[in-house]
């Protein structure tokens, strides 16, 4: 499968990297919207949080318990934004499931 986002789990398309484990991926955004901009992503291909049943549950909880340590690893102590972006409407541009952490800034108050 040709998928970006797969491509820099494997390597063989750079990031930096700022957490890694056995399932879970973190990195900055190559176009950051706030001062950290990192993005979350488990190593599995899955398109989107659509995509989320309960076979991957207990994945996608340990991806959300990972975002705090992140957050706090960052400095982000004053808050931040978690945001994940679903298909056509939801302006989807990388179909691999990814949440968007974004702080170091007070943030827009407009959701969309
Ligand atoms: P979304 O619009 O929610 O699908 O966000 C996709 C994000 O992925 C967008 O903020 C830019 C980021 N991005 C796209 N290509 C790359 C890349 O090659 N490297 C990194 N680090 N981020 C990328």
């Amino acid at each position: 499968m040709n998928c970006l986002f797969c491509s820099i789990v494997s390597g063989d398309i750079p990031s930096t990297r700022v957490y890694e484990d056995e399932r879970v991926l973190a990195f900055r955004d190559i176009n950051p919207q706030a001062p950290v901009h990192i993005l979350v992503i488990p190593k599995v291909h899955l398109s989107s949080l659509d995509e989320v049943t309960e076979k991957s549950s207990a994945l996608i909880a340990h991806l959300l318990e990972v975002i705090p340590s992140i957050a706090r690893a960052e400095g982000l102590t004053n808050g931040y934004r978690v945001v994940t972006n679903i298909g056509e409407d939801g302006c989807q541009s990388v179909k691999h499931l990814h949440f968007h952490i974004l702080g170091g800034a007070k943030l827009g108050e407009q959701m969309a």
